[in-house]
C-alpha cells in the first residue's frame, strides 16, 4: 500500500460518521428549464458541478458535540462552502433549524441574526420565510447577492430549509464561486480590485419605490395566505457601508469578490460611469456558468452556505406554484481585506436610493 493511500485511508477513519457518505449533489441538469439571466440577459448555465457536497447522515434534529459542528464547517470550507443536508425528517421544526444554528453560532461565539427589514416566523422570529405566492411577478432574492452585506457585520453561513419546495429542477438556487472567480481572474486585474472599496445598501433592495426589488416582492405576497410582513422599524434603511471589493475569508484566508447588483452601489473614489463599468464586468464574470452550480430542491432539504466565498439567487423559471423556503442567518465580522483592515464599522454614508443603477433598467436602455 502507498503512502498516499495510506494518507487517505487515515483521513477516512478519522472523518466523525456524519461526512462519511458524503457525495456529490445531484444534478438533474436534463430536467432543467432554461433559463435568462435577470442580470446578463443570457441562459443561465451551471457547469461548476465540483461546487457542493450532499450530506445524507446528518439529522439537524439532533445534538452536535463543538468537534462535529467543526467537522461541518470544515466540509463546507472544502466543499467551497455549500453544504446540502439530505434525507431530513419531515419533523424538523423551526425550532430545531434555530437550534442547529444556534450551535453554529456559538462556535464562531456570535449569534444568529433575524432579518433586517422583514419580520420572522410566528413560531420563531429568529426565521426568516421566504414566501412565493402562485402568481409572483417579482420574487425575493432573484439577483446575485451574498447576504446582509449591507451590515456592519455580514452574514457568515445561511441555513435555508425547503418547506414548500417545487419539483425536482426548478427553482432552484443558484451559487456562484465568488473565490474560483477572484482566483481566476488576470493577475493584473485582481491588483486593481485588491485596494478598492464599494457602498453596499439595503435601501437598494428594500426600499420603497421600485417595481422590481425585494421589497416589491414582499409586498406582493400581502395579499396571499403566506404574507412576508415588513418590520414597522427598519433603521438600516437609512444608512449604507463600505466594504471591500475583494475579502478575505476568516477561516481559509481565501480571497473572494464582494460586490453584487442587489446590495452595491457603487466603488468608492470613483465616478459613477466608472464604477458601473468595474462592477458590471465583476457581476458578468461572478455569473459564468464556470463558477456556477445550482442546487435544486428535494422536500425536507436544508443547505447550508457560506456567504464569505459565495453569491447566490433565488431561481424563478417556474412561479406557477408556491414556493417556501426558511431561513436562519449567522451574523459573521465586519469584511477584511488583503491587508486586514476592515470599513463596515466606522464608514457610513446616507442611504442610496431604492433600485439605483439598476440593471434592468439600463438593459433596456441599451436595447432601445
Ligand atoms: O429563494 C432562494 O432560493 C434563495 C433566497 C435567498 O436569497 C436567501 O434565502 O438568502
Ligand atoms: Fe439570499
Amino acid at each position: 500500500m502507498t503512502m498516499r493511500s495510506l494518507m487517505a485511508l487515515a483521513s477516512r477513519w478519522s472523518r466523525p460518521q456524519l461526512l462519511l457518505r458524503a457525495r456529490s449533489l445531484i444534478q438533474p441538469h436534463d430536467l432543467r428549464p432554461s433559463v435568462i439571466d435577470q442580470l446578463t440577459g443570457k441562459e443561465v448555465a451551471a457547469t461548476f458541478d465540483g461546487l457542493g457536497r450532499e450530506l445524507p447522515d446528518v439529522d439537524l434534529r439532533r445534538k452536535f458535540s463543538p468537534k462535529e459542528i467543526e467537522a461541518i464547517k470544515q466540509a463546507s470550507d472544502d466543499a467551497g462552502g455549500i453544504l446540502v443536508f439530505t434525507n431530513q425528517s419531515p419533523d424538523l421544526s423551526v425550532q430545531d433549524q434555530v437550534r442547529f444554528g444556534q450551535l453554529i453560532a456559538d462556535s464562531d461565539k456570535t449569534c444568529i441574526e433575524p432579518h433586517a427589514v422583514a419580520e420572522g416566523h410566528k413560531d420563531a422570529p429568529e426565521v426568516l420565510e421566504i414566501v412565493r405566492e402562485p402568481t409572483a411577478s417579482v420574487v425575493f432574492g432573484e439577483n446575485w447577492h451574498s447576504d446582509n452585506s449591507f451590515m456592519e457585520k455580514t452574514c457568515s453561513y445561511s441555513i435555508l430549509r425547503g418547506w414548500v419546495v417545487p419539483r425536482l429542477g426548478v427553482n432552484d438556487t443558484l451559487f456562484s464561486s465568488t473565490e474560483a472567480a477572484y482566483d481566476l481572474l488576470p493577475p493584473a486585474m485582481q491588483r486593481l480590485l485588491l485596494d478598492l472599496n464599494a457602498y453596499h445598501s439595503a435601501n437598494k433592495a428594500y426600499g420603497l419605490g421600485h417595481p422590481g426589488n425585494s421589497r416589491a416582492a414582499m409586498e406582493k405576497t400581502a395579499g396571499g395566505a403566506h404574507a412576508m410582513q415588513w418590520k414597522p422599524h427598519a433603521p438600516i434603511l437609512q444608512k449604507d457601508v463600505l466594504q471591500p471589493i475583494v475579502t478575505v475569508h476568516p477561516r481559509t484566508g481565501r480571497r473572494n469578490l464582494f460586490v453584487s447588483p442587489t446590495f452595491t452601489t457603487h466603488i468608492e473614489g470613483m465616478s459613477l460611469a466608472e464604477s458601473r463599468s468595474i462592477l458590471r464586468f465583476i457581476y458578468e464574470w461572478c455569473a459564468r456558468p464556470e463558477f456556477c452550480t445550482r442546487v435544486s430542491w428535494q422536500p425536507n432539504q436544508v443547505v447550508m452556505w457560506d456567504n464569505r466565498s459565495l453569491s447566490h439567487k433565488g431561481l424563478a423559471d417556474d412561479v406557477s406554484e408556491l414556493r417556501i423556503v426558511q431561513r436562519v442567518s449567522i451574523r459573521g465580522t465586519s469584511p477584511m481585506n488583503h491587508r486586514g483592515q476592515h470599513f463596515s464599522l466606522s464608514h457610513k454614508v446616507d442611504a442610496a436610493g431604492a433600485g439605483v443603477f439598476d440593471w434592468r433598467d439600463q438593459q433596456m436602455q441599451t436595447q432601445n
